[in-house]
């Protein structure tokens, strides 16, 4: 058991620190910033054994295009899980995250649960193997982050996997900047980010909550194959957020930053050299 001292202001702004981090065969879920902070202080909960919830998508291949993916959800005892066995976390009763190998085509969806069944609509032109997480935190109190696969095939040909990811703490889309501390990042060792949002134009920055958080932090290595979600809390300034996680081994991973400004969602891709 480990705990994290933070100090009374850090901890009273992270309202929402959900992290997940998950590797197939090994799938466990790290809630270390679990829902609400009342204390000054972050415990770990225990484990909860992500592979106890399958998922049972419809397809395993899809054709590019514009695709409404369905699914269902099985729980521990093998009993379906509809809406009403989910509890709303960020706005959502479930998150999807969906990459492609080379971590170029990201989505970050919300299912919703109609006629017995799970569905979101998909937007897919690149072809590839993608990996889909789904998250959610049932009834009883479980987190669970579990990958899928979906192959899309008639599409654009897929880019070159696995990516060579350069590290790269900028991202600029027209006027808007984000630019991530730049202290050295550990192997499993718990680590503090500092992600500055700004603008270069003379227009305000304005800033709002994406689904109940300052931002939505995720994060994958080259091979794509586990998941780090975290809420960044909010830092000194209003622009500024700390993103407060460990990343499991050394290597490149690829972040995916959302937050809302000017009430559109910016996905900001980054890379973090962890060594
Ligand atoms: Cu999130």
């Amino acid at each position: 058991m480990r705990t994290f001292i933070l100090n009374e202001r850090q901890a009273q702004a992270c309202f929402f620190c959900l992290m997940v981090s998950v590797v197939p065969g090994l799938a466990h879920s790290d809630p270390s910033h679990s829902d609400k902070h009342a204390s000054p202080s972050h415990s770990m909960s225990a484990a909860v054994n992500s592979a106890d919830v399958k998922i049972l998508p419809s397809a395993k291949s899809v054709k590019a295009g514009d695709v409404i993916y369905t699914f269902s959800i099985l729980d521990s005892k093998q009993k379906p899980v509809k809406a009403d066995d989910l509890v709303i976390e960020h706005e959502k009763k479930l998150h999807m995250l969906v990459y492609d190998p080379s971590l170029n085509e990201f989505q970050h969806v919300h299912p919703t649960f109609e006629s017995g069944q799970w569905k979101v609509p998909l937007v897919f032109s690149i072809n590839g193997n993608y990996w889909i997480w789904f998250q959610g935190k049932t009834k009883d109190g479980a987190d669970f982050s579990v990958p899928e696969r979906v192959m899309v095939s008639g599409g654009k040909p897929a880019h070159s996997a696995p990516p060579k990811l350069i590290e790269s703490r900028q991202y600029s889309q027209g006027p808007l900047q984000v630019s991530l501390g730049q202290n050295e990042v550990k192997a499993g060792e718990e680590t503090m980010i500092t992600m500055t949002i700004s603008r270069k134009d003379k227009v305000p920055l304005k800033l709002s909550p994406y689904l109940g958080a300052f931002a939505h932090v995720v994060a994958t290595p080259a091979s794509g194959d586990s998941l780090i979600h975290v809420h960044p809390m909010n830092g000194q300034k209003s622009n500024e957020g700390m993103i407060h996680t460990k990343f499991p081994s050394a290597g490149s991973y690829k972040l995916w930053i959302q937050f809302e400004e000017s009430g559109k969602v910016v996905t900001a891709p980054v890379v973090i050299a962890v060594k």
